[in-house]
C-alpha cells in the first residue's frame, strides 16, 4: 500500500491533532529508518497506522481484548494501552496488512516488549520523539536518538515510567520489563 491512500484511510479514525501526530511519527520514524538501517517501506506503514485504534469505543477494544489470544491482563490496566494491541488486530481485519513486523511494531508501541525489533523500536522512539511532542525531557531523547538508539529507547521508556508514577498511575509489567531488559543487554555490551 502507498503512502497517500495509507494515510486517507487512517485520517478517517482520527481527530486532526491525531493525525498531525501520525505524520510526524511518519517523518521521524523513517528518518530513523535512514539512520538506523531499517525497511522503510516497513516503517512507513507501521508509523502511519501505530495509533488507528486511538479512538475506538472502551467496551469495542474491550470485547476485541477478551475475545482474542491477547494477554487478558491489559483490561486490568490502564485503558490507554489497549489501542496498541487492539489496533494491530484491526489493522489487519480491516485494512488487509498481514506483515507480521508491521501488525508487531503495532502491537507493541505503547508498553514495548522484551526483545524488540529494530522496527519496533523504531516506532517506539518516534512515537516518543515526533516534532509535536513537548514531555519534559524529550529533547535529550532526540539528541540521543540520533547516536544510539537503543539509549534512547532506554531514555524513552524510563521518562514515561517516571511520568506514570508521578500521576500515581500503574506502570503495565511489560512496560517495567522492557526497560529492565534493554538495561541489561545495554550494560553487558558496554562491558
Ligand atoms: O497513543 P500516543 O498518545 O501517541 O502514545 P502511546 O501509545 O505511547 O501512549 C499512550 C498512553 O499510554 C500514554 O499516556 C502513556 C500511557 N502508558 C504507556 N505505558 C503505560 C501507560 N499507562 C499506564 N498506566 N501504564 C503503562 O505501563
Ligand atoms: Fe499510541
Ligand atoms: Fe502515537
Amino acid at each position: 500500500m502507498n503512502r497517500d491512500r495509507a494515510l486517507a484511510i487512517v485520517k478517517e479514525h482520527l481527530t486532526d491533532h491525531r493525525y498531525i501526530h501520525t505524520v510526524g511519527v511518519m517523518n521521524t520514524a523513517i528518518e530513523l529508518a535512514k539512520l538506523y538501517d531499517a525497511d522503510e517501506s516497513k516503517v512507513e506503514l507501521a508509523a502511519i497506522f501505530h495509533d488507528y485504534a486511538k479512538f475506538r469505543p472502551k467496551e469495542e477494544m474491550e470485547s476485541i481484548i477478551k475475545s482474542q489470544p491477547l494477554p487478558q491482563d491489559l483490561l486490568l490496566f490502564d485503558k490507554e494501552l489497549w489501542h496498541a494491541p487492539v489496533g494491530a488486530y484491526l489493522v489487519e481485519k480491516e485494512v488487509g496488512i498481514s506483515d507480521l513486523d508491521i501488525l508487531n511494531a503495532i502491537k507493541y508501541h505503547t508498553s514495548g516488549r522484551t526483545n524488540m525489533t529494530l522496527l519496533e523500536k523504531i516506532i517506539y522512539l518516534a512515537d516518543y520523539i515526533e516534532p509535536g511532542r513537548n514531555f519534559p525531557g524529550v529533547e535529550e531523547v532526540r539528541e540521543i536518538a540520533s547516536t544510539d538508539l537503543d539509549l534512547a529507547v532506554i531514555y524513552a521508556l524510563r521518562n514515561t515510567i517516571q511520568f506514570l508514577l508521578k500521576k500515581q498511575q500503574t506502570i503495565y509489567p511489560d512496560t517495567f520489563n522492557t526497560y529492565n531488559a534493554m538495561v541489561q543487554e545495554y550494560k553487558l555490551r558496554r562491558s
